[in-house]
């Protein structure tokens, strides 16, 4: 008899001797919450909860060092949680002699210790979990039951359907049907304030002498402590500074660094998403996604607080529009998307891109004052904003071919909030344009005239904005219009990339051979692979 057929005995026995049907409910490290499907039917008597810390979880990416600290307190803060519920919870720790370091290891020990009728699980948020997830019946012979994410105000098949027969997959259309499907910021079937998006009144630059609220920042109990030492002894090599350590670890600090959004960011948050300054890397964000990404916070919840803002005339439409759009448009299409493009996403590299990732992007050591900020607060906070991330890191990526795998690796390390379903699509597609166009009508390209306009980091930085060509000239510029010389077969009949070409066939030959020239010497100085954290 096989191993596997000797444990089945082994549990029909067990099981036979009792009366209810047991089930063993297995909750991962971004699924922390306590309305999640996994627990909606509970027999507290009867069932178990199972949480394990995993090797493999937090190293199959190298994670920053502040990512781990978060999962790894904020799933001792919810066990915790669970048991004060009555719930029984079985916890397996990191560092536990017995711990065999992967999911699969810990349930077959489990069912060993707890035999069960049935494991039961909620989708996970990588294709990489969902293939274990799969393989777990057949392999540990039990019936698995993999509920929808409810977590999600569209479910996978949703999206699917609302996919379906489309030539293109635009955010936009899906979010004007995520606005009439939630009926929020809606005047019967039109949208209040007769405009779906406000983003033209978005983009405005920083006044001088503008204060900022500053991050909310929480204070590290024993659990966060005792993580963060076993982070020092078992993971110090992974990229990042482990502190301070401030982010919120327990759902009660999430929904007071959700209060400080609302009262201190949001008013400003539309006019401002787009800016960006030295020494102030956090705004008027909101800084709720790693929260919402783990399940401290419910993203109907954070929606809920931003349009009762609105109502009470805290915060005004324009600001209140644009983050609901970011989070039932963007990050819904963006999920939905990926399982939509899964399995191969990921493989896809339109542009042919395969220049190694420089190890500036771990140094931060570049003259170049835009990267040197956004690269440096990636390492002290695991955060840098959205257009830190899209027009300046993932720009250069685009702008300088770096390997769609190696910079999709460093995006899914290197932030707080990074999990796959979110991370690849807005890398992959967003920032990297890899897949052709399936997520963005066309590449985020720009040139310092963008990056100065939103910035204060060309005022400090060795290179000039002002200057296109030459000693001193930013980078930037000459990249920009080698990408377009370089990827022409690729996007020149992409019709939003027309006016760009036509500005590039304006170019005397003279100075696109300069551009060219220029270009592949900056290009030759980008050394990588010397430094992996
Ligand atoms: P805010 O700017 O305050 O926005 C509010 C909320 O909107 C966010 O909390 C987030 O939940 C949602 N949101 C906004 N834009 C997006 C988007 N494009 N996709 C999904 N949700 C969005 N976000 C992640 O959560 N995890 C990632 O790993 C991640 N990787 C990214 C990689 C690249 C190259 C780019 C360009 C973007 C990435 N984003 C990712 C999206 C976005 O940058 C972050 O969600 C945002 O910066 C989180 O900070 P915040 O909470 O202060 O967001
Ligand atoms: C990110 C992460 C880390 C670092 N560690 C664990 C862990 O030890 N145990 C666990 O259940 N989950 C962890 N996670 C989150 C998982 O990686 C995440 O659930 C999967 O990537 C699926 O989204
Ligand atoms: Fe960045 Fe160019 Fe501005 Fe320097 S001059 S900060 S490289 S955009």
């Amino acid at each position: 008899m096989t191993s596997s057929g000797h444990s089945r005995v082994n549990r029909e026995q067990a099981i036979g001797n009792r009366n209810h049907m047991s089930k063993l409910r297995l909750i991962l490290g971004d699924q922390l919450s306590m309305s999640i499907a996994t627990l909606s039917d509970i027999d507290k008597q009867a069932d178990r909860v199972l949480m394990v810390e995993v090797n493999e979880e937090a190293t199959y990416v190298r994670h920053h060092q502040q990512k781990l600290v978060l999962v790894l307190s904020a799933m001792r803060h919810f066990a915790d949680e669970l048991k004060k519920d009555g719930v029984q919870v079985d916890y397996v720790r990191m560092d536990s002699d017995t711990n065999t370091g992967s999911f699969s290891g810990e349930i077959k020990r489990a069912l060993q210790r707890h035999p069960c009728d049935q494991l039961v699980v909620t989708e996970p948020g990588e294709w990489r979990v969902r293939e274990m997830m799969q393989s777990w019946q057949k392999d540990l012979d039990i019936p698995v039951e993999i509920r929808d994410d409810n977590r999600f105000l569209c479910s996978l098949a949703d999206f699917a359907q609302w996919a379906e027969g489309r030539k293109s997959l635009r955010m936009e259309y899906f979010y004007r049907t995520m606005r009439r499907k939630t009926g929020w910021l809606m005047d019967g079937d039109k949208p209040v304030g007769g405009q779906w998006n406000y983003d033209s009144q978005n983009r405005k630059s920083l006044p001088r002498g503008m204060t900022y609220p500053g991050r909310l920042r929480f204070e590290t109990d024993g659990i966060t402590r005792d993580v963060i030492q076993l982070v020092k002894t078992h993971f110090d090599d992974h990229f990042g500074d482990i502190g301070p350590f401030a982010w919120a670890t327990t759902r009660e600090d999430a929904q007071r660094a959700l209060d400080h959004f609302i009262s201190e960011c949001l008013p400003d948050f539309g006019d401002y998403q787009d800016a960006m300054k030295s020494g102030e890397n956090f705004l008027f964000h909101a800084l709720l996604s790693p929260y919402m990404n783990i399940g401290l916070l419910d993203p109907r919840e954070v929606c809920e607080a931003a349009l009762q803002a609105f109502e009470d005339e805290r915060a005004p439409l324009a600001a209140v529009e644009g983050f609901v759009r970011q989070v039932i448009g963007w990050r819904e299409y963006i999920r939905g998307f990926y399982w939509l493009q899964m399995p191969g996403y990921e493989r896809s590299n339109f542009l042919a891109a395969k220049r190694p990732l420089p190890d500036f992007f771990w140094t931060a050591e570049t003259d170049m004052n835009c990267l040197r900020q956004t690269i440096k607060t990636t390492r002290r906070h695991a955060y840098a904003h959205h257009i830190q991330r899209l027009m300046i890191t993932g720009n250069f990526a685009l702008l300088t071919s770096l390997a769609p795998t190696e910079v999709e690796e460093w995006y899914l390390q290197v932030y707080v909030d990074a999990f796959e379903w979110v991370e690849l699509p807005n890398t992959h597609g967003m920032a990297l344009f890899a897949d052709g166009g399936l997520l963005a009508s066309k590449p985020y390209a720009a040139s310092g005239a963008y990056i100065n306009r939103m910035s204060d980091y060309c005022s400090d930085c060795r290179f000039s904005p002002g200057k296109k060509l030459g000693e001193g000239a930013c980078p930037f510029n000459y990249l920009y219009w080698n990408f377009l010389i370089s990827k022409e077969k690729q996007l020149r009949s992409n019709p939003r990339m027309g006016l760009a070409y036509r500005n590039l066939f304006n170019k005397s030959k003279a100075e696109i051979d300069a551009i060219v020239q220029q270009s592949e010497q900056f290009l030759e100085t980008l050394s990588g692979g010397d430094v992996k954290p």
